[in-house]
């Protein structure tokens, strides 16, 4: 993304809503803003209601306009905030004229990358733009939030400085001793790097929590034809979105829907059921149910005959049985089954429970601070290990400062990528490219 010109984009949906806003971010965006509205002037961060015009003169809109001035705006740039009345039309003039005037439109994420390049946020804030207007469920945003916010940052700030004078305190070591030598480091000194590491461990511990409720998890219903399976999953989704019938084969695409579980996002897939089968459509239907079952992250196997529980055979999956049509044969007595009937609506809750159980979701706490990106994860775990070689060395007498020196090196260098100071473009490219255009 090349900055130092001009960006706009509608920063809002486009379609016919009560207000849209339009940004424009750059050298010339309060020009711009001069040249398209009545108004001539604005003030810093003051609303100002102004007629906007094209560049025959005539009245585009009457819009709310806001400027905020460089360096105290979201991309450290000149940003203008114009909230016009939502229709696409109105939008569309308004980013033509703007471009006209000199502004380009605006790549995915370009918004944010100028705050990140402008020194407004660091890596993991940029990644928690992205993951907040993502978020499915409350707690998912309130812990993006608290990233946006600067929590984990400020540990990572805090990781980095204790390790540059670590670095520093083995680099003054080596300046005044020729001779390698040992213990003169002194217990604190193993002591901090200790302190350190197990503040890394714990934050990587959050990962797993930080990731569903990020990303959530895919549950596929699987079973034999007939079971109930269809006549689950319209319970799940509230509505009668899957074909039901008495007719075995009745299911033959995949078909979703997402509902919240204790703030997690979870998918939940209906799929064909499984029998060998002469019919060539319902054999696609088989071929992808048994391709979406080896994805899926908990698989719901149904089956509706108490003497019949199914085996299992992909042993990589976390299984839940649930035995269906309870109101025909009255059987709860199945170790381990969840039972259910779709019929009389009894059980869901029981299925809920359990999914919960199995992946061992657990409330959001207000206090942690969660770790929700492969990205995060990736560059703390290789933070981790450098801290524990650094560890393992100054445990061998005697103690070889220079290689103790170069993994605390290497521990900072993960930081820092973490933080966005020595990322490789390529990656930052992709991070801000999951934004979308206007943010
Ligand atoms: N009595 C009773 N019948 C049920 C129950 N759940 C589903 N059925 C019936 O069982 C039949 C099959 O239901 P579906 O939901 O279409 O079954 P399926 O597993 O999706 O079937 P396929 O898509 O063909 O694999 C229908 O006639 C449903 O009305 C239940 O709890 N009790
Ligand atoms: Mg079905």
């Amino acid at each position: 993304m090349i900055i130092g010109d001009t960006i706009v984009a509608a920063a809002t949906p486009f379609g016919y809503s009560g207000i849209a806003v339009i940004r424009l971010s750059g050298p010339e965006a309060t020009k711009i803003i001069n040249q398209i509205s009545t108004q001539n002037s604005f003030n810093n961060r003051v609303a100002t209601i102004a007629s906007l015009k094209n560049l025959s003169g005539e009245t585009v809109d009457q819009a709310l306009v806001t400027c905020f001035f460089s360096p105290e705006s979201y991309t450290g740039e000149d940003v203008v905030e114009i909230s016009t009345h939502g229709n696409p039309a109105i939008i569309n003039e308004v980013l033509g004229v703007a471009t006209d005037l000199g502004a380009r439109l605006a790549e995915p994420g370009e918004f944010t990358y100028r705050a990140f390049i402008n020194g407004k946020m660091d890596l993991v804030q940029a990644e928690a733009v992205a993951a907040l207007i993502h978020s499915k469920s409350e707690e998912s945003a309130k812990i993006q939030q608290k990233i946006l916010s600067g929590d984990l940052s400020l540990v990572l700030n805090q990781t980095r400085s204790s390790l540059i004078n670590l670095i520093s305190t083995l680099e003054h070591q080596m300046d005044i001793s020729e001779e390698e030598a040992s213990g003169e480091l002194g217990v604190s000194f193993v002591e901090n790097i200790d302190g350190l590491q197990t503040q890394t461990q714990s934050l990587l511990g959050t990962f797993e929590m930080g990731q569903l409720f990020n990303r959530g998890i895919s549950v596929v219903i699987s079973g034999a034809p007939n079971v109930g399976k269809s006549s689950l999953f319209n319970l799940i989704a509230n509505t009668d979105r899957a074909i039901v019938s008495d007719q075995p084969g009745t299911t033959r695409d995949v078909i979703d829907v997402e509902v919240i579980i204790s703030g997690v996002p979870v998918r939940f897939f209906d799929t064909a059921g499984i029998r060998e089968t002469g019919d060539a459509i319902e054999k696609e239907g088989v071929g992808r149910a048994l391709e979406k079952k080896l994805s899926a992250d908990i698989v719901v196997l149904v089956y509706d005959d108490p003497s019949q529980k199914p085996i299992i055979r992909d042993e990589n999956n976390k299984t839940i049985f649930v035995l269906n049509k309870l109101d025909l044969h009255h059987n709860r007595d199945n170790k381990g089954v969840i039972h259910i009937s779709c019929v009389e609506n009894e059980g869901v809750g029981r299925l809920f429970e359990k999914i919960k159980q199995t992946i061992n979701i657990k409330k959001a706490s207000a206090d942690t601070t969660y770790l929700s990106t492969e990205r995060q994860f990736a560059s703390l775990s290789a933070c981790s290990r450098f801290l524990q070689s650094s560890k393992n060395l100054l445990s061998v007498q005697p103690v070889d400062l220079e290689l103790v020196a170069f993994e605390l090196c290497e521990a900072l260098g993960s930081i820092d990528v973490l933080l966005g100071k020595t990322t490789a473009e390529d990656i930052i490219n992709n991070i801000f490219k999951s934004l979308c255009v206007g943010k």
